[in-house]
């Protein structure tokens, strides 16, 4: 796991750990054997830690974590390396990530590539530093930047690390070699700088810097136990000494480990991983080559769609059926790319680069050339069923032909075509240049070449690919609709449009559903019920009077002045208590909790479903989507894993009686549901094949 080259004094230790060297048990131990060999071998002056593979170390095994522990420990590897009587030098090839850093920063000096990425991301774990990150980073760069830094858990470029101070220099030739001629030049100059006796960026100034942005984190997220405790670990190391301070943030970590938060983060982080892998797809299916992309219709959503994949590099044509159209959507899609080069997040060179990237076209016989067409058009099937039968003759042989519908039936659209092998769903989210979720839908006949394909380029287009089966609404809108279906039952028997949506920005969503639909407006669910079925008395009596929410001024809430935040309004209450008294609904109060299990319950419910089913793989992939596509805490881990901690027990005997008191036989806990809870069985541990 360690390889170990002593030559011209310098012993060479290159931790080689697939994929991303995480410092578990096995490699701890290899590094802590090599580092003794290295201090005892007397024709050694001086060492270098290296790494193989494109990161050079991804952090701590995550997956150790909450275990019974194998010595040696990371804190107790690392106080060796640092107390290391032979200057040790780090040669940081890619990401330095958590104890990865914590690694680098424990040696006596450090270099990197120029592609290496360097960064403390723990806290997006839920956890903090836990190997000396959070006292040997302040000592490096001042406590104000080093609390920034793993505040966001945003690693930063070898370039901006080199300027910290965090490394001491950008390499652009041989990394290692420039390591080891650094290590000589520290063994000959006798000198070992260890970032633990720093203490000149540790100035007044940055302390009261430090002090009033960890007032402010703390003020902003009260209920994140680790922002919390990161304050009072950096804290620590401003007021007691090093050995103390990283005892403090040594206690810190182990109490967070066990926090339900860090744990549903946890759970996250290797769901969001393993919903990459699908049952029954080898991971050698061979792929199609994707060089070129069609986008069919230049709304928000397809030009959404070509913004992907111009930032991927991939050329791509724009179709839509009539010049005025076409010419918004472009002019919307290069407004985009301008706000985001004054804004600095991309260059304008970077921008002239995209927006070069995307032709546009009239008549879907520019398809032709295209390795791959999404279809971004009208969501209707008439309309969707004619383009798919013109495509079948218009696109290439082996052109992916893919829909990015968000309801309708993948097979039936597939149908019309004489390649339904070909065919799939990408149901990006909006916006769809921002938002990283992408149901992949899987359709009966979709061959596996093009599902791997598929797969490969959400990766290449910078998304999170979730790969679902064909039924209406697919996983995410799916549930989505249960939740709307409650929130409507609850409005009719008497919680208000405000009481639910704070029970859910309580619970931890940013928006609640009477706030959201408003802001996505009442006229888009009012349409497609009148096309698909389905029944929302009040938010349809809303639209019928033309309140459509935020752009109209009035919706579930009234927005006087172009107001972004509504307000309560007395003739919507009166309307929801008419509108419940016709259908002879006896109104009373909700608590928080009560209107929380009366919309998430049913969702977990049909998420029950959606797995006895096989819509969805496994819990973790339901999981995935609603923390990636509709804004579910992260910290609680997306409704399966949620429901897993109230206990499915509970859940199910409360869906029996919602079933009861609202006479909705749907909310009959699912077969799945009632025989885990009847065992006393969970979601996670269901077996898959
Ligand atoms: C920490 O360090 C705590 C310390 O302060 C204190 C300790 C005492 N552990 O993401 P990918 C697996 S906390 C275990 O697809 P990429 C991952 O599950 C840690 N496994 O690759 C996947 O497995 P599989 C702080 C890990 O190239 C495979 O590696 N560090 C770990 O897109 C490939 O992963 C972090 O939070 C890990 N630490 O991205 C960094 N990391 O193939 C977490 C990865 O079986 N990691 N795996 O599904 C990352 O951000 C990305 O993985 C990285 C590579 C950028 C490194």
């Amino acid at each position: 796991m360690v390889r170990q080259e002593v030559d011209g004094g310098v012993a060479v230790l290159t931790l080689a750990n697939p994929p991303v060297n995480a410092l578990g048990a096995a490699l701890r131990a290899a590094l802590d054997d090599a580092l003794t060999a290295a201090i005892a071998d007397e024709s050694v002056r001086a060492i270098v830690v290296a790494a193989e593979g494109k990161v050079f170390i991804g952090g701590a095994d995550i997956g150790e974590f909450g275990k019974p522990q194998h010595p040696p420990s990371l804190p107790d590897v690392l106080d060796r390396l640092d107390a290391s009587p032979k200057p040790v030098v780090a040669a940081i090839g890619g990401a330095a990530l958590g104890g990865g850093l914590e690694l680098a920063m424990a040696c006596h000096g450090r270099v990197a590539a120029p592609s290496a990425k360097i960064g403390l991301p723990e806290i997006k774990l839920g956890i903090i530093p836990g190997a000396g990150g959070t006292q040997r980073l302040p000592r490096l760069i001042g406590p104000d930047v080093a609390f920034a830094m793993m505040l966001t858990g945003e690693p930063v470029s070898a370039e901006k690390a080199a300027s910290l101070g965090i490394v001491d220099a950008v390499v652009l030739g041989d990394l290692v070699a420039e390591a080891r001629t650094r290590a000589l030049e520290l063994a000959d100059a006798g000198t070992l700088p260890r970032a633990r006796d720093r203490s000149d960026a540790l100035t007044p100034e940055a302390r009261e810097r430090f002090e009033a942005q960890a007032a402010e984190a703390v003020k902003r997220d009260p209920e994140a136990t680790n922002v919390h405790a990161l304050a009072r670990a950096v804290r620590a190391g401003l007021e007691q000494d090093f050995d103390a301070a990283v005892a403090v943030e040594r206690a810190e970590f182990r109490a967070l480990v066990e926090d339900p938060r860090s744990k549903a983060l946890r759970y996250a982080f290797f769901a969001e991983r393993e919903a990459a892998r699908v049952p029954g797809l080898p991971k050698d299916t061979p792929r199609r080559t994707i060089k070129t992309a069609a986008v069919i219709g230049a709304g928000t959503m397809g030009g959404g769609i070509a913004m992907c994949f111009a930032n991927a590099g991939i050329p791509v044509t724009v179709i839509e059926t009539e010049e005025g159209a076409l010419a918004r959507g472009l002019d919307r899609v290069k407004g985009l790319y301008a706000g985001s080069a004054k804004r600095g997040s991309i260059t304008e060179a970077h921008r002239d680069e995209r927006i070069g990237r995307i032709s546009s076209a009239i008549g879907l016989e520019h398809a032709k050339e295209a390795d791959i067409i999404v279809e971004a058009a009208f969501e209707d099937m008439g309309v969707k069923r004619e383009i798919f039968s013109k495509l079948d003759s218009i696109a290439k042989p082996g052109a992916i032909l893919a829909t990015n519908t968000s309801y309708l039936d993948v097979n039936a659209i597939a149908a019309m075509t004489g390649r339904p092998q070909d065919v799939l769903g990408l149901h990006f989210f909006s916006p769809a240049n921002v938002m990283r979720l992408v149901e992949v839908v899987r359709a009966e006949k979709t061959a596996p070449d093009v599902l791997a394909t598929a797969l490969d380029l959400g990766k290449r287009l910078n998304k999170l690919p979730v790969t679902v089966g064909v039924c209406f609404g697919f996983v995410g809108n799916r549930m989505l609709e249960r939740r709307s279906r409650a929130g409507e039952r609850l409005l009719l028997e008497g919680a208000l449009p405000h009481e639910v949506d704070a029970a859910v920005t309580g619970f931890g969503f940013r928006m609640g559903p009477f706030a959201m639909a408003d802001l996505a407006g009442l006229d888009i669910g009012w349409r497609s019920r009148k096309d698909f079925g389905g029944r929302a008395p009040v938010a349809d009596s809303l639209a019928e009077q033309g309140r459509f929410g935020q752009k109209t001024g009035r919706g579930f809430y009234l927005y006087p002045d172009g107001a972004r935040t509504g307000t309560r309004d007395p003739e919507v209450e009166a309307l929801i208590a008419r509108v419940a008294a016709e259908h002879g609904v006896a109104r009373r109060s909700f608590t928080a909790d009560e209107i929380v299990a009366r919309l998430m319950y049913p969702m977990v419910n049909e998420g029950a479903r959606i797995l006895e089913e096989r819509i969805a793989a496994r819990p973790g992939d339901i999981d995935t989507i609603w923390i990636n596509g509709y804004n579910w805490p992260a910290w609680r881990g997306g409704p399966m894993h949620w429901a897993d901690t109230v206990g499915l027990r509970t859940i199910a005997e409360a869906l029996s009686r919602f079933a009861a008191e609202t006479g909705d036989d749907s909310q009959e806990p699912a077969p799945l549901l009632k025989r885990l809870a009847a065992e006393g069985g969970s979601f996670a541990g269901l077996k898959y094949a």
